[in-house]
């Protein structure tokens, strides 16, 4: 694990992977994120994206932002194209190439979430990571199946009438080596997150919350603070779980306990999305948030008994 010092002093020691001049709107956290897990894997990596916002930011032909080979796939074929690319390279007997399926939440959890499950319980060597900015953003702000409850998006301009989907514990439960969750914005979390997984043998899933100034109607100069809030108020909550074992990591600690948790009318109230939010939903939305605290605790617990 490196400190957010050690990391400053590796900057500019590992080389650029992910180039300036994206076209992503101003302070987009996928790309920072997307960044720093290049840091993490080197350049000896493959990338491969449905179709998303990462498709777009990475730039406009002749000109592109990443340093290693990209291939934009087919919106349900994140996952499965990237088993074609690793049984390639084994083909070729080349063993140290990372393959990335970088994706949106669209393409993980609503269409793409069949070649995903489809490839780690095939035991495919490779990292899928989801940047969840929890929508269809690169279309125009569409409802996913991991958009919150009551976010006002252009499919559900009364707000939407589902929870999000918890992709990441349902590929939890496919028992894979590696499984996370970290947070975009916090560039030191995603380095860690993509060493730890880099150093895994099987599939490895990660799940990145990105906040996402104009899908999420926030000032962009609050997008590290939106991903703050997220966690800090238990919206969403940061775990690993290697081999089987469910860890809680630590900015997500604090949020466990009632007492220190932030209220979620917090993080909602700066962002447009839940503008129509009434008091009493707000509250249902509270609720919502301390069960799922509770059970993750719970959890914990349990595992710590064994
Ligand atoms: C089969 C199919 N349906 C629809 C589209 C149009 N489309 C392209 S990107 C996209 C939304 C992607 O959303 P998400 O995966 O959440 O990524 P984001 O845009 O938020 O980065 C859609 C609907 C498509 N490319 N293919
Ligand atoms: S719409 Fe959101 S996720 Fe897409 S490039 Fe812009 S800031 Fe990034």
């Amino acid at each position: 694990m490196v400190s957010l010092k050690e990391l400053i002093k590796q900057e500019s020691t590992k080389p650029e992977l992910f180039l300036a001049g994206s076209s992503a709107c101003a302070g987009c956290s996928s790309v920072l994120a997307l960044r720093w897990a290049l840091k993490a894997l080197g350049k000896r990596t493959v990338i491969v994206s449905p179709a998303c916002c990462a498709n777009v930011y990475i730039g406009l032909w002749p000109k592109t932002s990443p340093a290693v080979p990209y291939i934009n796939m087919a919106f349900a074929a994140g996952a499965s194209a990237a088993a074609g690319v690793v049984a390639g390279y084994e083909a070729l007997g080349k063993k140290d190439i990372n393959v990335l399926t970088w994706a949106g939440d669209g393409g993980t959890v609503d269409i793409g979430i069949q070649a995903l499950s489809g490839a780690i319980e095939r035991n495919t060597n490779f990292i899928y990571a989801c940047y969840d900015n929890e929508g269809y953003m690169n279309t125009g702000t569409q409802r996913s199946s991991s958009t919150p409850k009551y976010t006002v998006t252009t499919t559900t301009p009364l707000g939407k009438h589902m929870h999000k989907k918890d992709v990441a514990q349902i590929i939890a439960a496919h028992d894979i080596p590696y499984v996370a969750t970290c947070l975009a914005t916090d560039p030191v979390d995603v380095y860690n997150t993509f060493m730890e997984a880099k150093a895994v043998h099987g599939p490895k899933y990660i799940h990145i919350l990105s906040p996402c100034a104009p899908g999420w109607r926030f000032d962009v100069s609050d997008t590290v603070k939106m991903g703050n809030l997220a966690v800090e108020s238990g919206f969403f909550l940061l775990w690993k779980q290697v081999d089987g074992r469910m860890e809680i990591k630590g900015k997500s600690l604090k949020a466990l306990d009632k007492e220190k948790r932030v209220p979620v009318k917090d993080y909602f109230k700066p962002q447009g999305r839940f503008r129509k939010l009434t008091e009493e939903q707000i509250s249902e939305m509270q609720d919502w948030v301390d069960r799922r605290c509770d059970r993750m605790a719970r959890r914990l617990q349990s595992e710590a008994d064994l």
